[in-house]
This record gives C-alpha cells, sequence and structure tokens, in this order.
C-alpha cells in the first residue's frame, strides 16, 4: 500500500482548506483499521470544540469572498479540482478500497462520481437559471435570482467515503458556498486525501483559506454542526436514527437540512422479465459493496410462476461469488466495515430465523488466513415476509430478502409497505406494467427503475428517496438549489405607485 499511504501511521491533522493551517489542540485520535487486514492504517487526530469554531469562524469569512466571485470562475475552480482527481483515481480509489473494503472496482467507480460531478458542476456554474415572471403591474419587471446560502456542514456516512461528499461540496461550491466536512469516524484517512488533493487547486488559484473545511470526530463533533446557526445547511447521510436526531435539531434552529437516510430497496421480478438482464443486476444490487450501499437491492418480489427458476439461478450465481480481500480484482466481495457490522448481520440472520425464514443461501462468518480481519461473511438469501420487524429494518449488510407475489397490484404494494423509499426497480418487458409502476399509484421511492438494479445512480439525476430516507435530493438535476437561496425581485421602472391586487391607496 506504500504509494497511496505517503500518510503515515502516526497522527494526521485535520483543519482548512489550504492545507496550511492545519489546527488540532486535542490529542485525542482516531485510529483508522482496515477491514481488509484489520491492520492500523493512521492515527487522525480529532477537532477539538476550539478547533471546530476557528474553523467554522475562517469558513464564514472565506464565504464573504467567495459569495463573490462569478459563479464561472468557481466552476473553474471545481474543474481543475476534477483534473486533480483524475490525475489520483488509481491512488485514491485504492485507499477508498483499503480503508472501507469495498471491491477496488468500486473504489475506482467511487473516484469516478467524484470526477463526473465535477463535470457536472462545471457546466451548472454558467446554468444557476432564475425565472422571469410577468408583472401584473405596468411598467414593473420580477424575476427572481439565486444567491449563495452560507457554510455547507457535510456529514458524510463510511459506505461511500468520497462520492457522497463531493455530490455536496462540488455543486455547494459552484454555488458560492463555503464547505465544512465531517467524515464518518470509520473512514477518516480518504477525506484527508481528498482535502490535499484539491489542496493544491485552492492553493494555486489564491482561494480563500476556509472554502474546503475538514472536522474529524465522532457525534459530538456533527452535533456541534446541526446546533450551530452559523452554518446554514446541513447534508447527512447516514441512519435513519442519527437523520432523525439531525432533521429535529436543525429544525429547532431554523436551519436548512439535506437528509439521505436508509434505504430497503426492492426489485420486482415479473413473470414477463428478461432474466438474463435481471439475474446480474440482482446480484450486484445485493452483494455490492457487501450490502453496505443505501441503494442496496434488500428484498426480491418474484412473480410466482418464475420464482423458482429465480431461486435456483440466483443461489447458481452465489455459488461463483468470490469473497476475500478487495483489492485482488478477481474477488467480487470484501468485507463489512468492521465488527460491530458483522455482530449486526449475525443478529439481523438470527431474527431472520427466528421469525421462521429458511435460507436458500446459508449465512456465515469467514474464517481463515485470508479473514484476520474477522469482517468477512458470506452473501446470503433468505425466504421472508414482507411484514415481519427484521424485513422492514435496513440491516447494512449482504441479505436477500426473497418473496412471492402474484399481482402486479400486490407486487408494488409490497414494494411500498415499508417504511423506506429510496430505490426500487422492476424488470419486466411488459409496458403496461412497467408504466404502473412509474405512474403515480406505482413505487413510492425517489428511484425507481425498468430492467436494471436499484443501486449505481448516475450523478446526473437527483439522489434521495421518501418517508424515512428523508426527502433530500443531492448529485444532478436541480438538486443545486437546496445549496442556494431565492429571492423574488421586482422592479418598477415607471413613474406612478400601482399596488398588486388592484388595491387603491391614495394620499
Ligand atoms: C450511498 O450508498 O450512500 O447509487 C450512495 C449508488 C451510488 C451511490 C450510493 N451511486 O449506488
Amino acid at each position: 500500500m506504500d504509494s497511496i499511504l505517503p500518510l503515515p501511521a502516526q497522527a494526521v491533522k485535520p483543519g482548512t482548506s489550504t492545507g496550511q493551517q492545519f489546527w488540532h489542540t486535542s490529542d485525542k485520535t482516531i485510529d483508522s483499521y482496515s477491514p481488509v487486514d484489520g491492520k492500523l492504517m493512521a492515527r487522525v487526530y480529532t477537532s477539538t470544540r476550539a478547533d471546530y469554531d476557528r474553523v467554522i469562524e475562517t469558513a464564514r469569512q472565506a464565504f464573504e469572498q467567495w459569495r463573490l466571485v462569478p459563479a464561472p470562475r468557481r466552476g473553474e475552480i471545481v474543474r481543475q479540482m476534477g483534473e486533480q482527481f483524475r490525475l489520483y483515481k488509481t491512488d485514491l480509489g485504492k485507499l477508498v478500497s483499503y480503508e472501507m473494503g469495498k471491491s477496488l472496482q468500486e473504489g475506482l467507480g467511487e473516484v469516478q462520481e467524484i470526477i463526473d460531478i465535477c463535470d457536472f458542476a462545471v457546466g451548472l456554474s454558467r446554468q444557476l437559471y432564475g425565472l422571469t415572471m410577468h408583472s401584473e403591474r405596468p411598467a414593473h419587471r420580477m424575476y427572481e435570482q439565486w444567491h449563495p446560502l452560507g457554510v455547507v456542514g457535510i456529514i458524510s456516512a463510511f459506505n461511500f467515503p468520497v462520492a457522497v461528499w463531493s455530490w455536496n461540496a462540488m455543486i455547494a461550491l459552484v454555488c458560492g458556498d463555503v464547505c465544512v466536512w465531517k467524515p464518518s469516524e470509520k473512514t477518516p484517512l480518504t477525506a484527508l486525501a481528498c482535502q490535499q488533493i484539491i489542496g493544491d487547486v485552492l492553493r494555486n488559484n489564491d482561494v480563500p483559506e476556509g472554502v474546503s473545511c475538514l472536522v474529524t470526530g465522532g457525534r459530538d463533533t456533527g452535533e456541534w454542526l446541526t446546533r450551530d446557526p452559523r452554518v446554514a445547511l446541513v447534508s447527512a447521510t447516514g441512519s435513519t436514527r442519527m437523520g432523525r436526531a439531525v432533521g429535529a435539531t436543525v429544525a429547532e434552529r431554523m436551519g436548512r437540512c439535506l437528509l439521505e437516510l436508509g434505504g430497503n430497496n426492492a426489485i420486482i421480478v415479473s413473470q414477463h422479465a428478461d432474466l438474463n438482464v435481471a439475474i446480474p443486476a440482482i446480484v450486484f444490487g445485493a452483494v455490492g459493496t457487501a450490502g453496505q450501499r443505501c441503494t442496496t437491492t434488500r428484498r426480491l418480489i418474484v412473480h410466482e410462476t418464475v420464482y423458482e427458476d429465480v431461486k435456483a439461478r440466483l443461489a447458481k450465481a452465489y455459488g461463483q461469488l468470490r469473497i476475500g480481500n478487495p483489492l485482488e480484482e478477481t474477488n467480487h466481495v470484501g468485507p463489512l466495515i468492521d465488527k460491530g457490522a458483522v455482530e449486526g448481520y449475525l443478529a439481523a440472520v438470527e431474527a431472520v430465523q427466528q421469525a421462521g425464514g429458511r435460507f436458500v443461501v446459508e449465512p456465515g462468518v469467514l474464517e481463515g488466513e485470508a479473514y484476520t480481519s474477522g469482517c468477512y461473511v458470506r452473501p446470503c438469501i433468505a425466504e421472508a415476509q414482507n411484514n415481519w420487524a427484521i424485513v422492514q429494518h435496513e440491516t447494512f449488510a449482504p441479505i436477500l430478502y426473497l418473496m412471492k407475489y402474484q399481482t402486479i397490484d400486490e407486487a408494488i404494494a409490497l414494494q411500498n409497505g415499508v417504511p423506506q423509499g429510496l430505490s426500487s426497480s422492476i424488470f419486466t418487458l411488459n409496458l403496461r406494467e412497467a408504466e404502473q409502476f412509474l405512474s403515480a399509484a406505482g413505487s413510492d421511492c425517489g428511484i425507481a427503475n425498468v430492467n436494471i438494479g436499484t443501486s449505481g445512480a448516475e450523478i446526473g439525476g437527483a439522489f434521495g428517496g421518501e418517508k424515512e430516507t428523508g426527502g433530500g435530493r443531492e448529485s444532478g438535476s436541480d438538486a443545486w438549489k437546496a445549496y442556494m437561496r431565492r429571492q423574488t425581485n421586482t422592479i418598477n421602472y415607471g413613474t406612478t405607485l400601482p399596488l398588486a391586487q388592484g388595491i387603491k391607496f391614495d394620499i
């Protein structure tokens, strides 16, 4: 790992953007262990409250200047960041894979998402459009503008340790905001690497110190951000439990919140499906990132006439999965993030058994020389009922629940019959049922696909979901509007003062 780890196995420091001011007054560290081999990768200093306050103050001052930089110029700086990520794609992809445990291909894919969102943001920097309206009053003009919002707090999760930051940060930066990132305490090194990668660009362009900042720590650090009235928008990715707390705290101070929380994503496999397309999509959706994507396929709702066939094909495909070191390209499935996640997996397996579930592909924790970190588990499949508590709950592990349906109405009801609403898909070649699935009476999720799986969304669309998924939208489409404030402007260029609504007021 030498080439990707110039960071020594000693404490490295969080701080503000250019890398010239790394403040840390704490001697407390987060120890980052790789789930791949259980080795200590580095110790990262955590931010104290005093460090945090200095970061926010610097960010606030940077905002005063950054908001005045023309948006296309901000876009040019983001373009250069995208170039840097192109240069470091392999190194950063490997680091993501080693620190988080996802396969190298997925680590590289994650860095590609950063590059893609940079490109998207560059174009967007010339398209932060407002509408013009026709005033009801003569000699009046109405239009709206989108102005920068302020400090954006980004709380990210371990499973996409760098891409989700970039969806927020790159859009926020072209919108004229400044960013304070609190990465997951499980993956602090990849965050430090990103700050280093963009540091040169910020320095070369004389960008004010504080435009992109990093604070490290656990739950307390996240709470500082959510409670802080200096933070205009908190964008948080993580569990529903975390999101509920963040949402309530930010709402209390009338701040803005963008939540991207848990999913409980289902694929419907109709009797009209092309199974040659469906099976690989299901397997990638269920076992990719070892079941630790918020878009992971957790439930499979299969028409009764193809149920046995689908079950047999899946069992065969799972039998071919290679589990092991994710940096070895021949392996499909890496480890879970830590031993706590393995316990969560085992608890879910037990709950399935207690509810009466039958495993079609058996679960288990892998042991032996290749699995010394203790974090490698077998992706498994269980026949289950949608209303079981364990099926209603998101377990961040590769467990796929299999269930049967008879009518398309029933399948859609099952798909929607969970508290979460992130991603969904149907495999069918039947136009009527595909359109029903996409209609107002179809899937209730933020993402609904036909003949592709639930995960692996492209950055060009708005990403997020409904119900307990939190309602936020990040990344493409017009998600940028969440990072700006809208101002409606009416200008009177006439010589009289007509009032709206025809009101007469003569003095
Ligand atoms: C997440 O798991 O938080 O759609 C994000 C996908 C990825 C992003 C997942 N592009 O699976």
